[in-house]
């Protein structure tokens, strides 16, 4: 569909209202919130990954990109709940400490939202410490990690250990994710469960919580 080229294309070029204005255009014209996300802005997105890494672009364009995004996934953001308002659980999320990436966790935080649950959104470059703070304070059944990169991903790692010292780990299940985690790296860590989406996150979140 021509639509969603022309939001990746716009994504690419960091042109927020842009794609602000053609997320909602798709919406209207009956394109499902999912495939908007997908096949246009994460499109786009993958291929600004694709640039950086060849450094075609630089971390100004990576950001201004990143903002586009953020603006079309506000727009989206009605459009990808279920309203179901219904609290069902308690998650704490967070991308680890040193790691700046928000755009998956913020798309877990609203498909979970989504689905009547609870998030306690503690944001990006998150301590151990503050990990630990936030499950004795908000008591959640689930703690979710995220980290984009190699170097930041070792530091759940660290988060799981910092839980089981602090007598905690049996009082909440350890969600982890994001593009280099594995089901693996979440067995070898002792975390409980490892999701490579947002929308099998909010899932296996409702099963945690249902139990
Ligand atoms: Co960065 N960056 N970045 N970056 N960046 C990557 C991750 C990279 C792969 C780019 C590349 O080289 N191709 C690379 C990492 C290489 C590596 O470690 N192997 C990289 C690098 C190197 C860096 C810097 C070091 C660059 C530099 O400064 N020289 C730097 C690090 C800063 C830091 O964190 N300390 C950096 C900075 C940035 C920006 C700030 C410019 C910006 C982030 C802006 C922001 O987030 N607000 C940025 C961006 C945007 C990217 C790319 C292009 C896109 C990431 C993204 O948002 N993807 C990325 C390349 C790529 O991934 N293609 C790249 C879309 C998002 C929806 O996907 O986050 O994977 P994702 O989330 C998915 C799933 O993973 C999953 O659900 C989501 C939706 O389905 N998921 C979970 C995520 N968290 C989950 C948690 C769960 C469950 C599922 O449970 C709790």
């Amino acid at each position: 569909m021509k639509i969603l080229d022309t939001i990746s294309e716009m994504l690419q070029k960091g042109k927020a209202d842009e794609v602000k204005k053609l997320v909602q255009q798709g919406i209207d014209e009956g394109i499902n919130a999912k495939i908007i996300l997908e096949d246009g802005m994460m499109k786009g997105m993958n291929i600004i990954g694709v640039k950086f890494k060849n450094n075609e672009v630089y971390v100004p364009e990576v950001l201004v990109a990143a903002r586009a995004m953020n603006f079309g996934i506000e727009t989206l953001k009605p459009y990808m709940t279920e309203h179901e308002n219904i609290a069902k659980g308690k998650v704490v999320l967070g991308t680890v400490v040193g790691d700046l990436h928000n755009i998956g966790k913020n798309l877990v935080k609203i498909m979970m939202e989504g689905k009547g649950l609870e998030v306690i959104d503690l944001g990006v470059d998150v301590s151990s410490e503050k990990y630990i703070e936030a499950i004795k304070e908000h008591q959640p059944q689930i703690i979710g990690f995220s980290a984009l990169l190699t170097t930041t991903m070792i530091n759940m790692e660290k988060v799981v250990a910092t839980i089981k010292e602090a007598g905690l780990r049996d009082k909440v299940k350890i969600m982890i994710g994001g593009a280099p985690v594995t089901e693996e790296y979440c067995k070898t860590i002792g975390a409980d469960i490892y999701c490579s989406d947002a929308a099998s996150a909010a899932d296996a979140a409702i099963d945690v919580c249902a139990n």
